[in-house]
């Protein structure tokens, strides 16, 4: 190693990380570094090299289930109805542990339990309670999952479903969807009045709007709302029931 090589804290500062993240890559052989009497010490273009690497958006996972997801689906269904919080997290935990994208695991396995239990809602046959409970589990689902990809943000979006549509879960969803996307995301939920909405745009100038739709009634706002927020310059899509995750990224990411 050259001379002009520098210590973990110098390495942590031209990484732009706490101290601590830069002696965890260290340890785990991503950051190369030598002990020098009981010190790492490390050389800079290495340094450079490696947030390089970091800064390339990773390619997207495509692993899926050997049995396919409609079996998990259906299994996700029953934990969701029975209330059994544990076993539908853990599902989704072990399945993003095997790598499938988290993204693929909303829509292939969490969409389709929440659809079924919306059908059974409709024609009697599950209780509300029953509906209320399954939609806070997988609330607190996609927040245990919270995506925080590595590498360069592809930009900053706002994805929000507007006032008289109080269903969040779409919206959470293309919230999560994007993070691991790599974009950076302001969430502002469901029911979302659309003159704060424009206002924010205003303000916070987002690279990309977001407007999810899950009840009708709300779609002649949607669409002067989108209207609105174009004539801002924001760059806007709407999502609607049954448009998937995957168009969403999509969409975002062709300009
Ligand atoms: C949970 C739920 C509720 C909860 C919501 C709680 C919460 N925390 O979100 C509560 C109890 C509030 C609720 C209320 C109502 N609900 Co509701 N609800 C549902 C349920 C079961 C799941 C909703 C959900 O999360 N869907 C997300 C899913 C599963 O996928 P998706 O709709 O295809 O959405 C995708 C796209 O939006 C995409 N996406 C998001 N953004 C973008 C952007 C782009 C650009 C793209 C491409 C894609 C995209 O992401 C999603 C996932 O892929 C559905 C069942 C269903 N089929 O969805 C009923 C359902 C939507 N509800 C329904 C109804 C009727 C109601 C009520 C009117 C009931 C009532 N009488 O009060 C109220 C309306 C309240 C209101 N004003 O909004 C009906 C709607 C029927 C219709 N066409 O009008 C459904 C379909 C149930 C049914 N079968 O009858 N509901």
């Amino acid at each position: 190693m050259a001379g002009d090589d520098i210590d973990l804290l110098a390495a942590a500062e031209q990484l732009g990380v706490h101290y601590q993240t830069a002696y965890r890559w260290v340890r785990s052989g991503e950051l190369p570094a030598v002990r020098v009497r009981g010190r790492y010490r490390l050389d800079p273009d290495d340094v450079a090299a490696f947030a390089e690497r970091r800064d390339e958006p990773q390619p997207p996972r495509t692993r899926r289930p050997r049995g396919g997801f409609e079996p998990l689906a259906d299994r996700m269904f029953n934990h969701l109805v029975a209330g059994d919080e544990r076993a539908a997290r853990s599902a989704v935990a072990k399945l993003v542990e095997d790598g499938v994208r988290f993204t693929t695991v909303m829509q292939e396995v969490l969409v389709p339990a929440l659809r079924r239990v919306g059908t059974e809602w409709h024609t009697g046959r599950l209780p509300i309670w029953v509906e209320h409970q399954a939609s806070a589990i997988v609330d607190r689902i996609i927040g245990d999952q919270h995506p925080t990809p590595r590498g360069r943000r592809r930009g900053t979006a706002m994805v929000a479903a507007l006032s008289g549509d109080h269903h969040v879960l779409p919206t959470s969803m293309a919230a999560a969807a994007l993070r691991e996307d790599n974009w950076h995301v302001h969430h502002l939920g469901a029911d979302m009045p659309a003159e704060e909405l424009v206002r924010f745009c205003a303000e916070a100038d987002p690279d990309l709007a977001v407007l999810t739709v899950t009840t009708p009634a709300v779609h002649d706002d949607v669409a002067r709302t989108a209207a609105r927020l174009s004539a801002l310059g924001v760059r806007t899509l709407t999502g609607r029931p049954g448009r998937t995750l995957q168009e969403l990224v999509d969409q975002a990411r062709s300009r």
